[in-house]
C-alpha cells in the first residue's frame, strides 16, 4: 500500500508575497501539487478567527497586525503525507532557529525571525480541514452528486 495523499493548508505571509515565484518553485520541486491558490487581503476579524488557538497570547496583537499588513497567498497543497511533509519543508517556527537546524527550509531561506517567518502550515489534518474551509469554502458544485452511470448520448 502506498502512503496516503493528504491535503494541507499553506499560506505565504505578506512580506514574502513578492518572492512567491521562488517559494512556489521550492514547493513544486519538493513534490507538492498546488491544487488551490488565491491572493487575499485578510481583515482583523479573519486573522483573529484563523489564529483563534492563540487567543490571549502576548504576541497575538503583533501577529494580527502583521498578517493584515498586505495580501497573503493561500494554497491547498497535495502530497504523500502532506501535512507533516509541508511542516518539515517549512522548518521550525523561528527563522533564526531554522537557519541553524534546517538550513534548506522555507523559513530558513525566506523568513526573518520568530514573528516574520515567511509561511504558515497546518499542524494536523483537522487543522488543515478547518483552515482550508476558512479560505476555500465549499462551492455549490462541490456538493453535486456523484454520477450513477455514464451517459449514452447520441
Ligand atoms: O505553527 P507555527 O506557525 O510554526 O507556530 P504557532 O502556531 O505556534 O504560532 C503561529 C504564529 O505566531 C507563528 O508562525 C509566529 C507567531 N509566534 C508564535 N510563537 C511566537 C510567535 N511570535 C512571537 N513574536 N513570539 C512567539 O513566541
Amino acid at each position: 500500500l502506498g502512503v496516503l495523499k493528504q491535503r494541507t493548508f499553506a499560506m505565504l505571509k505578506p512580506d514574502v508575497v513578492e518572492k512567491m515565484g521562488h517559494i512556489m518553485k521550492v514547493i513544486i520541486q519538493n513534490g507538492f501539487k498546488i491544487t488551490k491558490l488565491k491572493m487575499v487581503q485578510m481583515k482583523r476579524d479573519h486573522a483573529l478567527e484563523f489564529y483563534a488557538e492563540h487567543k490571549g497570547k502576548p504576541f497575538l496583537p503583533f501577529l494580527v497586525e502583521y498578517m493584515t499588513s498586505g495580501p497573503v497567498i493561500a494554497m491547498e497543497l497535495l502530497a504523500d503525507n502532506g501535512v507533516a511533509k509541508w511542516r518539515e519543508l517549512l522548518g521550525p517556527t523561528d527563522s533564526e532557529q531554522a537557519r541553524k537546524d534546517a538550513p534548506g527550509s522555507i523559513r530558513a531561506l525566506f523568513g526573518k525571525d520568530k514573528s516574520l517567518n515567511a509561511a504558515h502550515g497546518s499542524d494536523s489534518c483537522a487543522s488543515a480541514e478547518r483552515e482550508l474551509n476558512i479560505f476555500f469554502p465549499m462551492s455549490p458544485i462541490a456538493q453535486y452528486e456523484s454520477p450513477r452511470s455514464t451517459a449514452t448520448f447520441k
